[in-house]
C-alpha cells in the first residue's frame, strides 16, 4: 500500500473528535485498505482512572493474511451476507426478507401453530430458489482455509447448506438447516430435498413435519451451542462474516472470542454493532475479500 494512503487515513482520524470512534475504508485499485477502530484505552495514574487516550492501529489485508496463516486455531462465524453473492436474500437491510415478511408471521413457533400452510409456503419458495444456487468465492475460500489450518471451526447462522456444498467440513449450524424436516409428534429429523415440497408434509407416524430450523423464541440446540462456545473461547483468530450481529446468542460469540483474547476480524459491506468490538473491520463483499486472504 502506498504511504500517502496511510497519511490520508491518519489525517481523517486526527480530525475526528477525540473519544469518538472513527471508521472507514479506502479503495485503491480494487484492494481494500482497512484500519481498525481507534480504541479508547484507560490511562491509570496512581491507581485512579484519569483519562482515556486513543490507541490507533492500522492493518492492511496483508496483515490479516499474515495473522491468519500464523494462527493455530481459527473460528469463522457467518451470517446471511456470506450467501448474498450466491443470490440468497439476507434478512435485514433495504432488500432483506424482513422488508416484505414479518418475522412474527413466519419465523416463530406461534406462527407455525397458527398457520402451518403459510409458513411452509414461505419455506418452500426459499427451498426452490436455493435449489438453483451455488456457493460463491467467499464460501469456497472458507473451505480452503479449513484445509490449511490446524484447528478450524465454522459456525454458521445460515440454514442454506451452501457451506457444505463448498466443501467445509467442521460446521456448526446454529439455526438448523432448511433441507431437514422435524416431526412435531415423534421428533424424528430427516433430510428432505424435495423442491417443491408437498404442502403440508407429514411424517410416517402421521405427525406434522416442520422445517428443522431455529425460530425466534426457540432454544438453540444444546450441543451446537456448547461446541460454538468452545470454538469461540479457544480460537486465536475469529472471522465474523456477513452478519448484522443483532441476533443472539449467535452475535455474542464474537464478543466471547474477543473477551477470551482472540483477534477478531469482521468482514461486512457495512458497519454493525459488532464493529466496535472487532479488532479490524474489512468493509467489502465477502466474496471479494476472502479469496484475497488465500
Ligand atoms: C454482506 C454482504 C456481502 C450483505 N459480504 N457482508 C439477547 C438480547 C436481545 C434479544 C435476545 C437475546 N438473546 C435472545 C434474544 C431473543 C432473540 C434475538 O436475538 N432477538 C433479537 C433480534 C432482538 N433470539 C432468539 O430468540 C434465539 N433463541 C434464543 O435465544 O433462545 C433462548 C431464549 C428464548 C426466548 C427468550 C429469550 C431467550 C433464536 C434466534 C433464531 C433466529 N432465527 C432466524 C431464522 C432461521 C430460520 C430461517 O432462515 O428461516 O435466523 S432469524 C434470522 O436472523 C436467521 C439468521 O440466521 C439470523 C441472523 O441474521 P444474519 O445472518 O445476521 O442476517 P442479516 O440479514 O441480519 O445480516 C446480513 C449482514 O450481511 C448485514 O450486516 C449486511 O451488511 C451483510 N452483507 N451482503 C459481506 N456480500
Ligand atoms: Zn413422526
Amino acid at each position: 500500500m502506498e504511504w500517502h494512503i496511510y497519511e490520508q487515513i491518519q489525517e481523517i482520524i486526527d480530525k475526528a473528535p477525540t473519544f469518538h470512534y472513527t471508521h472507514g475504508a479506502f479503495w485503491n485499485g480494487g484492494y481494500v485498505i482497512i484500519h481498525s477502530l481507534p480504541r479508547r484505552i484507560p490511562a491509570i495514574y496512581g491507581g485512579v482512572l484519569q483519562q482515556f487516550t486513543m490507541q490507533k492501529a492500522y492493518y492492511t489485508i496483508h496483515d490479516v493474511k499474515e495473522r491468519l496463516w500464523h494462527s493455530k486455531a481459527v473460528t469463522v462465524l457467518t451470517g446471511a451476507g456470506i450467501s448474498a453473492e450466491s443470490g440468497v436474500p439476507t434478512f435485514r437491510g433495504k432488500v432483506g426478507l424482513w422488508k416484505n415478511f414479518r418475522p412474527e408471521d413466519l419465523a416463530t413457533p406461534e406462527a407455525f401453530k397458527n398457520n402451518p400452510k403459510l409458513v411452509w409456503e414461505w419455506y418452500d419458495s426459499r427451498r426452490q430458489a436455493l435449489s438453483r444456487l451455488k456457493p460463491n468465492a467467499g464460501h469456497i475460500a472458507i473451505a480452503e482455509i479449513e484445509r490449511r489450518v490446524k484447528e478450524f471451526t465454522l459456525i454458521t447462522q445460515n440454514v442454506d447448506g451452501l457451506h457444505h456444498l463448498a466443501g467445509s467440513k467442521n460446521i456448526i449450524e446454529l439455526h438448523g438447516n432448511i433441507w431437514r424436516v422435524r416431526c412435531l409428534t415423534c421428533g424424528e429429523v430427516d433430510e428432505n430435498r424435495d423442491a417443491p415440497i408437498k404442502i403440508l408434509p407429514f411424517c410416517e407416524c402421521g405427525g406434522l413435519l416442520r422445517p428443522d430450523v431455529v425460530w425466534f423464541g426457540e432454544m438453540l440446540s444444546d450441543s451446537a451451542l456448547t461446541k460454538a462456545f468452545v470454538a469461540s473461547d479457544n480460537c486465536d483468530l475469529m472471522f465474523v462474516i456477513g452478519t448484522s450481529g443483532v441476533v443472539h446468542p449467535a452475535a455474542s460469540l464474537a464478543l466471547r472470542a474477543k473477551d477470551e483474547g482472540a483477534f477478531v476480524v469482521e468482514i461486512n459491506i457495512d458497519n454493525t454493532p459488532l464493529s466496535v468490538s472487532a479488532d479490524v473491520t474489512l468493509l467489502g463483499k465477502a466474496g471479494d475479500i476472502m479469496p484475497q486472504l488465500l
